[in-house]
């Protein structure tokens, strides 16, 4: 079970209109058993040895200038159709990718298939990557100063919010068959990310999916998200995507660059 992000969890009671709300209390979840205290107790140790993970591996990316990105969303959305898409627009520039699943290598495999190196993280029962899985998968790797290293996380639009990674930040991968409510369900995974992108925009004239009420939505939970509508599919919005993950790339590089800089004068 994970206690941090509440799923498995049980007992709580709101009865007002009829409806259930476990979500009330400072921990913003219930556990039968469980006083609100203790439990914040617990979620404060597992996100406060998470953090040192995620801070080791923050450190690592910034010393080498890597721009790393969070994948998260809901199984099926397209994440690692959208990977392959990108490393073959991404041509020789230098990245890697590091795959979360419950099981199988399937994934990783799929990115192999393209050429680029990827390590996959089975997390068995597990709902999320963390920030210690990482820190190994990334051993694994020989990551390029100046690359892109994506982190695709378990399929879950829950759990996958809470938990820092190193990265520097999360993309949320949408796709118009879920809904447009999804945003206002599941609002933390969207106020947690930087960019959201709208996958599988070929679908739309199929569904009875209003684009517009999707972004509308995701900006209710967010004022700040960025959005991009793509299909990797046929390909519309990639070169959007390219050029948003190549701006940013380059942005790190030189934070990173001058960074280095200014501890290697102090030193
Ligand atoms: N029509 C359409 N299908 C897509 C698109 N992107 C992904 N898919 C399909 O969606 C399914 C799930 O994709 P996958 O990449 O495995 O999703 P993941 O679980 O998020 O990694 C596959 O059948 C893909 O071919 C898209 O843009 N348009
Ligand atoms: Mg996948």
């Amino acid at each position: 079970m994970c206690t941090v992000c509440g799923c498995g969890t049980e007992g709580g009671h709101d009865h007002s209109h009829g409806d259930l709300h476990f979500g009330h209390g400072p921990a913003g979840t219930q556990v039968a058993g469980m006083d609100q205290a203790r439990l914040i107790e617990i979620e404060t140790d597992i996100l406060s040895k998470n953090d040192r993970f995620a801070g080791a591996n923050r450190q690592m990316l910034r010393g080498k200038g890597v721009f790393a990105v969070n994948l998260v969303s809901s199984p099926g959305s397209g994440k690692t159709t959208l990977l392959c898409k990108t490393i073959e627009a991404m041509g020789d520039q230098p990245l890697a990718v590091i795959e979360g699943d419950q099981q199988t290598a399937n994934d990783a495999e799929r990115i192999r298939a393209t050429g680029a190196q990827a390590v996959q993280i089975n997390t068995g029962k597990g709902c999320h990557l963390d920030g210690h899985m990482v820190g190994h998968a990334m051993e694994k790797l020989d990551i390029a100063s100046g690359s892109v290293l994506f982190i695709e996380n378990v399929g879950n639009l829950v759990c996958p919010a809470g938990f820092d990674l190193g990265e520097d930040c999360k993309v949320a991968i949408l796709s118009v068959t879920e809904g447009e409510d999804k945003p206002l369900k599941y609002p933390d995974m969207f106020t947690a990310a930087k960019l959201a992108v709208l996958n599988k925009i070929d679908l739309a004239p199929h569904c009875d999916v209003d684009l517009d009420l999707y972004e509308a939505n995701l900006r209710r939970v967010n004022p700040g998200i960025e959005v991009l509508r793509l299909s990797a599919r046929t390909g519309e919005g990639m070169r959007q995507w390219i050029e948003w993950l190549q701006a940013n790339r380059d942005r790190k590089g030189a934070q990173s660059a001058e960074r280095n800089v200014r501890e290697e004068g102090a030193l």
